[in-house]
C-alpha cells in the first residue's frame, strides 16, 4: 500500500488543479513501482496535527480519486476518520475505507455498509492533536488487540462481513517506542488471528527516537526492515511511502515463507 498525502505542503502554491494533478502523478508512480493498493489522504494524522473541515478534505481527495480510477484499476483506499468524506470517496470509485479511528465516528460504520467497502480498522489511543503526550498502557499488546476484536465484532453485528475487514495495531499512535516495538515483536498475537493485518510504521518518528538522529535517510532503512520484519510474521499490507525498497523485501519474504515464532499455551 502506497501512501498518497494530498494537502497543501510548503512547495504548494495553494491551487486545487497543482495538488491533484501532482497527487495523481505520484500514485501513479508507486503502482509503477509494484504497490497494489494506494492510500489517498487529505487530512494529516500526524502528531499534532489540526483537523479539516469535511469540505476540505473531499475537495483534496475526491479528484485524485476519480482521476486515479479512470487511468488505473488499482485498489484505491482513503484514508479519513469522516463518514461524509468516505462516502464521497466511494462515490468516486474507491474499494476501502482507511479508518485510524476504526469507525468509530457516528454513521462510519453505515457508510462503509451502504457503500460495500472493505474497511481497515486501526488501534489509537487518543486524539492526533495530544496522543503522543503520555500514552499508558497496562498490557500494550493485549489492550490493542482486545480493542480490534471488539471493533470487528461491532462492525460485523452492524452488518458489515468480516472478509470486507482489515485490522492494524496503529503503531505510532498514541504509542511510546517501547509501545511501537512490543507491538512489532509480538505481531504473532495479531496475525494469527482470523483478519488480515495491516502494518504502517514508514518514515514514522519511532524510528528517529529509536536511531537518535533526525535523518529520514537512516529512518527509511529502519522502515523497510521493519516491513520485513512484519511481513515474514505474516502481515498482508503494508502502508509506505518508498514502494520500490518495500517491494524488493516482500519479495524475499515471500520466497523464504513463514518465520514461525508464534508460541501457544502462555
Ligand atoms: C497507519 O499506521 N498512519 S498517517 C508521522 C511520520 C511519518 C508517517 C513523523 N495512516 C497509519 O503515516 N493508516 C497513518 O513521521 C495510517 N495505519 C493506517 N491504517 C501517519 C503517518 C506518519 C506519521
Amino acid at each position: 500500500m502506497g501512501i498518497v498525502n494530498v494537502t497543501p505542503d510548503s512547495f504548494s502554491d495553494g491551487g486545487a488543479y497543482v495538488d491533484t494533478a501532482a497527487a495523481v502523478a505520484h500514485a501513479l508512480a508507486l503502482i509503477d513501482q509494484g504497490a497494489a493498493i494506494v492510500d489517498i489522504g487529505g487530512e494529516s494524522t500526524r502528531p499534532g496535527a489540526e483537523p479539516v473541515d469535511e469540505e476540505v478534505e473531499c475537495a483534496r481527495v475526491v479528484p485524485v480519486i476519480e482521476a486515479l480510477r479512470r487511468q488505473s484499476d488499482v485498489f484505491i483506499s482513503v484514508d479519513t476518520l469522516k463518514p461524509g468524506v468516505m462516502r464521497a470517496a466511494c462515490m468516486a470509485g474507491a474499494d476501502m475505507v482507511n479508518d485510524v479511528n476504526a469507525l468509530q465516528a457516528p454513521g462510519a460504520i453505515d457508510a462503509v455498509r451502504e457503500t460495500g467497502a472493505a474497511a481497515c480498522l486501526m488501534h489509537m489511543q487518543g486524539q492526533p492533536r495530544t496522543m503522543q503526550q503520555a500514552p499508558v498502557y497496562g498490557d500494550v499488546v493485549g489492550e490493542v488487540a482486545g480493542f480490534l476484536r471488539q471493533r470487528v465484532a461491532s462492525c460485523f453485528e452492524a452488518g458489515i462481513a468480516r472478509e470486507r475487514l482489515c485490522i492494524d495495531p496503529g503503531f505510532g499512535f498514541g504509542k511510546t517506542l517501547d509501545h511501537n516495538l512490543a507491538l512489532l515483536r509480538e505481531l504473532d498475537r495479531f496475525t494469527h488471528g482470523d483478519r488480515p493485518v495491516l502494518v504502517g510504521v514508514s518514515r514514522k518518528s519511532m524510528f528517529a527516537r529509536l536511531l537518535d538522529t533526525p535523518s529520514m535517510d537512516a529512518r527509511i532503512h529502519a522502515s523497510v526492515a521493519a516491513a520485513f520484519w512484519a511481513a515474514t510474521r505474516q502481515a498482508r499490507i503494508i502502508r509506505c511511502h518508498d514502494v520500490a525498497p518495500t517491494v524488493q523485501v516482500l519479495r524475499l519474504a515471500q520466497a523464504l515463507g513463514p518465520h514461525e515464532t508464534f508460541r501457544t499455551g502462555q
